[in-house]
């Protein structure tokens, strides 16, 4: 069986900056691909920028530029952002890139040839903001008679030459797939709301535009350029190379492939995507997921109400890791949620300060002040610290179920658990009394908690990558031995600590 596994984030618009919205789907995703490399998957994981289209174009014509201008400025701030969230992707492709624009192409050419593409006329709904086109019973009428999307942005008709894809004749194969596959689409929730919606019936889809330049030129007709959600879900398959007639080993990448993306665009992920892939006679990827949606303090996040979160400045505030700890911790994914400052403040004072933050440093500075730094041998398991062993072992079995299912707050609750546990085992021991009657037995339950911790830093580490490593590099281990299977053979005995620092400051609400 292979081991390779890809994960790809949506590509992002750049008309605009990135908001807490964008830094949500890319920390989870990450989280999943640091997840699966612990398990010892080889993992390909990518994100990137969405470039075409009439949303970009009309941005850029606002600040006077060329739209290529806006996009080398904005994709660089999305790419910086990977930097600044700590990400682990392998690839950040742009649709402006000439391997994507082959690809795009190559994926066009492969329907034209199928009979899958004809030339007609649209006429209909069409928001820019969505880069959809709608039907009016999916629009929601105005007291004035004009039409809006759900999420209540504006509509306008268009009437122009389109070549369309006969998405209509795919219905039944796409109702097949979703039934033979009962993963394919998750959560169960948005996956009934997919099946409902292509029961409901397909229209064919417009796939090209005529009425503007910013895209991709059809190869088969210059006149037209591709429709920017065809162009744009192609960066799956050009990231790696898959849409070409050439053998390469990224291709393999291809056989196990897990889409996140939100819950707004989960139809051009769950229909439109493998119906492409369906009748171009090309494989299907495994997984799409959708996840739910932030607000702002119970308000919807927008520009007009001016209450679009900055992921910089939260990171500058509070530091990375809380951030990501909170984005994944605060809300079970998939559901939407909710940010809230007290909220943030409240997760990083109780779980990180009181939690971890208080049992690394108390162990570890005792081994500091004590034991001039170096670790001492576990000498002795009874019960006690057997049963932590076992609390390991189950968070290890269960905690890889919990993220199969992409239960991730999930995991994250055991994990706290765990660490409960071991505070318990440091606490119930007291080993500042031991040290005055029972040396032995003093050195036992520090080298046990210290054990412990270093498997603390393992399980952390998909979801703070820079405090995972901190403490095991505290402990002198490199991260090269980052898997789970090599958690139980890392032997700390006689490893000397390198100074210890607080991981986490309290934060004053
Ligand atoms: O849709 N809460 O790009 P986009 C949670 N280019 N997630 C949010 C969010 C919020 N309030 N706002 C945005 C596009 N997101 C297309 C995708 S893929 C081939 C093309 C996240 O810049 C969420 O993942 O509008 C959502 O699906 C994505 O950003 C939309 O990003």
């Amino acid at each position: 069986m292979s081991n390779k596994y890809y994960i790809t984030t949506p590509i992002y618009y750049v008309n605009d900056k990135p908001h807490i919205g964008h830094a949500y789907t890319s920390v989870a995703t990450d989280f999943i691909a640091r997840f699966m490399s612990l398990k010892g998957y080889d993992v390909r994981f990518q994100t990137g920028t969405d470039e075409h289209g009439l949303k970009i174009q009309k941005a850029a014509e606002a600040k006077k530029i060329e739209p290529i201008e806006l996009c080398n400025q904005n994709s660089k701030i999305f790419r910086d952002l990977t930097v600044s969230l700590n990400l682990s992707n392998n690839d950040f492709i742009r649709t402006t890139e000439e391997r994507h624009i082959d690809g795009a192409s190559y994926l066009w050419k492969r329907l034209y040839e199928r009979n899958q593409i004809y030339l007609g006329e649209y006429t209909g709904w069409y928001s820019i903001s969505d880069e959809t086109f709608y039907n009016e019973k999916d629009l929601v009428k105005q007291n004035d008679g004009s039409f809006k999307t759900v999420t209540g942005g504006p509509v306008e008709w268009i009437t122009e030459k389109s070549y369309f894809f006969k998405l209509s004749e795919w219905s039944n194969k796409l109702l097949d797939l979703y039934s033979s596959n009962p993963n394919f689409i998750s959560p169960a929730s948005k996956r009934n709301e997919v099946i409902k919606f292509v029961e409901s019936g397909l229209n064919d889809l417009s796939v090209s535009r005529t009425s503007f330049k910013w895209g991709i030129k059809t190869p088969t007709n210059e006149s037209h350029i591709m429709y920017v959600w065809l162009d744009a879900l192609t960066c799956y398959t050009n990231g790696i190379n898959y849409l070409n007639e050439n053998e390469n080993a990224m291709k393999e990448y291809w056989n196990n492939v897990v889409h996140i993306v939100g819950k707004d665009i989960l139809r051009h992920h769950a229909v439109y995507w493998p119906a492409f892939l369906l009748a171009a006679e090309l494989d299907l990827p495994q997984k799409i997921f959708a996840h739910g949606w932030w607000t702002n303090e119970g308000n919807k996040i927008s520009k007009s109400l001016g209450n679009v979160i900055d992921p910089i400045e939260i990171i500058n505030n509070y530091g990375l890791d809380q951030f990501r700890y909170f984005l994944l911790r605060e809300v079970p994914f998939g559901n939407d949620g909710d940010f809230s400052k007290n909220a943030l403040i409240n997760r990083i004072n109780s779980d990180l300060v009181n939690d971890l933050g208080n049992l690394c440093q108390r162990s570890l500075s005792m081994i500091e002040k004590r034991l001039d730094s170096t670790i001492p041998q576990i000498t002795n398991k009874g019960n006690e610290e057997l049963l932590l062993d076992k609390s390991c072992e189950e968070l290890l079995m269960k905690g890889s179920n919990l993220v199969n299912e992409f239960k991730i707050h999930d995991y994250i609750r055991l994990v706290w658990e765990y660490i409960g546990k071991v505070n318990k085992y440091f606490n119930d021991n007291k080993p500042w009394e031991l040290e005055k009657n029972d040396n032995d037995k003093f050195l036992n339950v520090l080298a046990v908690t210290v054990d412990q911790i270093k498997n603390i830093a393992i399980f952390i580490h998909p979801i703070m990558p820079d405090v995972s490593i901190k403490i095991l590099q505290i402990m002198g281990i490199s991260e090269t031995k980052l898997l789970f299977e090599n958690m139980k053979t890392i032997n700390l005995h006689g490893n000397k600590l390198s100074r210890v620092n607080h991981l986490f400051n309290r934060v004053q609400s």
